[in-house]
């Protein structure tokens, strides 16, 4: 199947023996009765296993041309078990551009359990190598990065990952399977906070996990099962509602971005645009070879770089919602230093570009002159 098939179908098939209902019924259900000791129908409690939850997984698995699927209750929940594959003494590389909260579980819940992190600027691999060690176990990819829309290039950083067998993990949450599928590239597990443009409706929080080798995938599932942290199956229908129209969403994300991007550029206010869709964008070449189109999201700061101008501005804003997240229907404007990143110490936040004035654009489905007029009355 094509991705836009395998968006509505993907892992659907016999989804409902019971009725043949199109959608997956919401099995809101803790246990499920046996016959005798051991004898039922695939599924035993709902902490091990949910058909709706399993549906989800099915279908996370097939958009990423993945064989396995793990349904979380968060982002980090997700993020949370791939680090559970770890032990104390194992070595972390990280991007160092990277969501705020993935920095926050690394850094104040991981290291106090032995493990260590280092953060490095993936752009240039080079820098990769000089970390790796005998400890080093993962290597830790999101890409475009949030909230600086760097690009990190998959291909390259799975040829290191081969050479000294630890496991790549790649963060595709802003990308979406529509744009991006690093599996393909040859990541080991892509990871997915649900909750943004898969869910798409800004009503669910939810995490996920795709990978394609049986023995990882039985490791993940048993640390799903024993440390618990499932999607519950009402958020997993909401999920799956989502993803049916994923591949519709994005184009038009994708097309609005481009006239904000092009907008901004153009605004005497604003001082810079990062978005990976620029042809002055530095890795611009890298998202064109590795993406399908460029995503949904953009930032930008403003001259002078006063946090004062940054609130003035999302204050004045009407359409785009001042609010965490992303990814939704609708627009939402955010400032990365005091919402999304500021679990990050100011000193790192600045070095990687997080300045005061940074204002993160999750561009919605709206018309665009909407967005556009929106945008030029609270920056004018
Ligand atoms: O919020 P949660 O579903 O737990 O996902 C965490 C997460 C992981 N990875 C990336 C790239 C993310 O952007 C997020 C969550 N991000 C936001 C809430 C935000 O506004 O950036």
């Amino acid at each position: 199947m094509k991705f836009n098939t395998k968006a509505i179908h993907g892992g659907q098939d016999n989804i409902d023996p019971a009725y043949g209902a199109v959608m997956p019924p919401i099995y809101q259900t803790s246990t499920y009765a046996q016959n005798k000791p051991g004898a039922h129908k695939g599924f035993e409690y709902s902490r091990s296993g949910n058909p709706t939850r399993n549906a989800l997984e099915k279908a996370i698995a097939s958009l990423e041309n993945a064989n396995y699927g793990m349904a979380f209750g968060s982002g980090i929940a997700a993020i949370d078990a791939v680090l559970k594959l770890l032990k104390p003494g194992d070595e972390v590389i990280s991007t160092n551009h990277l969501y705020g909260g993935s920095y926050r579980l690394f850094t104040k819940i991981y290291e106090d359990f032995g493990i260590q992190f280092n953060f490095v600027e993936m752009e240039d691999t080079g820098n990769i190598e000089k970390h790796i060690t005998a400890k080093t176990k993962l290597l830790w990819v999101e890409t475009p990065t949030n909230p600086m829309m760097n690009i990190i290039d998959i291909v390259a950083i799975t040829k290191i990952a081969r050479k000294h067998s630890v496991l790549l993990a790649v963060d595709n949450t802003f990308a979406t399977p529509y744009l991006q599928n690093p599996i393909d590239l040859g990541a080991d597990i892509v990871m997915h906070s649900a909750t943004k443009y898969l869910g798409g409706h800004s009503d669910v929080v939810v995490g996920l996990l795709a990978v394609k080798d049986k023995t990882l995938a039985n490791k993940l599932y048993f640390i799903q099962k024993a440390s618990g942290a499932i999607a519950g199956p009402q958020d997993c229908f909401l999920v799956l509602r989502g993803i049916k129209t994923l591949h519709l969403r994005m184009q038009r994300h994708c097309e609005n971005v481009k006239d904000v991007a092009e907008f901004l550029e153009k605004h005497p206010k604003v001082e810079k645009v990062f978005w990976p869709g620029l042809k002055n964008h530095p890795n611009h070449d890298v998202a064109k070879k590795q993406m399908k189109d460029f995503g949904g999201m953009v930032s930008f700061s403003t001259r002078g770089n006063k946090q004062a101008d940054a609130e003035k501005i999302l204050e004045k804003l009407k359409i785009f919602t001042l609010a965490e997240s992303l990814g939704g229907v609708e627009s939402l404007a955010g400032h990365p230093a005091s919402m999304t990143h500021a679990s990050i110490p100011k000193e790192e936040r600045e070095k990687l570009g997080i300045v005061d004035s940074l204002i993160r654009l999750s561009v919605g489905l709206e018309d665009i002159e909407d967005l556009l007029e929106d945008l030029k009355q609270a920056i004018d």
